[in-house]
């Protein structure tokens, strides 16, 4: 799997993750950093996700910025051309999923530029960096989170302002309009982010009609295809430097045994 990897920077850690990481980056600049298939949607992000009960690191990338991520997603990029020196995994602090909650980020092409960390149950430690950016609009499983956590903002432990912003429209599809994932939530009557057997199918069909019969409502390639535009979407953000590419490691796998 290809991936793009977002780079969000740090704006102002929680108080639980301030006192893990501080005096643990020798200045660095700090991202989270998510994993996604969607780059186009990006302009669409609410908030990001962590598991709360996943093990994070703040990886060192080189001299001058530090990733916060899995074990697992760092060693994949210290051989994938993103880590200097080549090879290096370098952790610098350890950070439980729970504490990063709350922490305040950068969301790069977003419409709102600075958003929250909350937590999601469903996140798999052994995908992509093991934070996900949220694009409730066109992600069902962010969408239900979401709603999920608006719904009971004391049972998650979240301050409710971190849930705030609604869901931002960037593509149209035929069939469900602006809102393609709450609209599909709707018609499967998903309850909660428990109901994982229908998400996968509402996440199935939100890929395909917005892959192929969506329209981009907003950026620089608005009124244009999503076929067309996630790969220039792709391009400027890897080229404005808050973006990479990164592969799972089966394609490695893969392609060394070949
Ligand atoms: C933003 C986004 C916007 C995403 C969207 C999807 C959609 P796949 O196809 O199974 O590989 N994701 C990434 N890492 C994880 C993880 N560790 N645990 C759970 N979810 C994860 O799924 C890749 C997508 O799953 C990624 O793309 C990410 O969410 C999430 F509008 O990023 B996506 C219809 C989907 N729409």
């Amino acid at each position: 799997q290809e991936y793009t990897g977002i780079k969000m920077e740090v704006i102002d850690w929680s108080p639980a993750a301030k006192a893990l990481v501080e005096g643990k980056v020798g200045g660095r600049q700090v991202f989270l950093v998510a994993a996604t298939l969607r780059p186009e949607t990006m302009y669409g992000q609410t908030n990001c996700f962590v598991g709360p009960s996943i093990k994070y690191g703040v990886f060192a990338i080189n001299e001058t910025e530090a990733f916060v991520c899995t074990h697992r997603a760092a060693r994949n990029m210290a051989f994938q051309g993103t880590v200097t020196p080549r090879g290096e995994v370098n952790q610098l602090a350890e950070i439980p999923g729970s504490a990063i909650i709350g922490t305040k980020i950068k969301a790069p092409y977003a419409i709102h530029p600075e958003v929250y960390v909350l937590p999601m149950e469903n996140v798999l430690p052994t995908k992509g960096t093991g934070v996900v950016t949220s694009v409730p609009s066109d992600s069902p499983d962010d969408f239900q989170v979401l709603t999920d956590l608006r719904k009971k903002p004391d049972f998650y432990k979240i301050d409710p302002t971190w849930a705030s912003i609604d869901p931002v429209p960037v593509i149209s599809t035929p069939t469900y309009g602006d809102m393609t994932a709450p609209t599909i939530v709707k018609q499967l009557k998903i309850l909660s982010q428990k109901d994982t057997k229908q998400l996968a199918e509402a996440k199935e069909i939100a890929y395909k009609e917005g892959f192929y019969n969506g329209t981009m409502l907003v950026g620089e390639y608005k009124g244009e295809s999503v076929q067309e535009a996630k790969p220039k979407v792709r391009e400027s953000m890897i080229k404005g430097g808050v973006a990479f590419a990164y592969a799972e490691p089966e394609g490695l796998v893969v392609s060394r045994s070949t």
